[in-house]
């Protein structure tokens, strides 16, 4: 199976990729972790987006906070998937994030996802990687159903829980 390719701007960003990192542990799918910035370390993050097709990546995710240009950068660097999480920062509530990361210009696409959304671009990665791994649509399909079926329990039990 291909890696997928973490990449946030700062060690401040460690708990959003977390949540990414548990996904992916979760369906067994190979990952790589680095701290490369689009505006501090420019040059690795380009190297890493430019090498990491023929390094056997096949998605890319890319956290980052406050001017989150680290996504963008990378996507100009490479044809693979590459999946945008705006960090909350200090202030402004992670929108300066969002809007960085999610207002490409037509020709350089990431696909941006919630604020601090670090689960949800570990699972888009996922149904990347999918598309060619029967295995892991399987993996993907049952947990959908089995967060359906946590749903529908607490459905039954809402009418008891507000007599109580
Ligand atoms: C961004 O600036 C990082 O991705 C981080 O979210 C934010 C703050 O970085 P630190 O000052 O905590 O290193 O580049």
């Amino acid at each position: 199976m291909k890696k997928v390719g973490i990449v946030m701007g700062s060690d401040s960003d460690l708990p959003v990729i977390r949540k990414a990192t548990d996904t992916l542990d979760a369906f067994s799918i190979p990952y790589e972790v680095h701290i490369y910035s689009a505006h501090r370390t420019p040059e690795q993050a380009k190297e890493f987006a430019s090498s990491a097709a023929e390094n056997g990546f096949g998605a890319i995710i890319a956290a980052a906070g406050m001017a989150a240009h680290l996504a963008g950068a990378i996507a100009a660097n490479t044809v693979l998937p590459v999946i945008g999480i705006p960090c909350k920062s200090t202030t402004l509530d992670g929108i300066d994030a969002l809007l960085s990361t999610v207002q490409m210009p037509s020709g350089i696409p990431v696909a941006t996802v919630a604020i601090n959304g670090g689960v949800n671009a570990a699972l888009l990665c996922a149904q990347i990687l999918a598309v060619e791994d029967d295995g892991l649509r399987q993996k993907l399909i049952d947990k959908r159903n089995k967060d359906a079926a946590a749903v529908l329990a607490k459905d039954a039990d809402v009418m008891n829980k507000l007599k109580d």
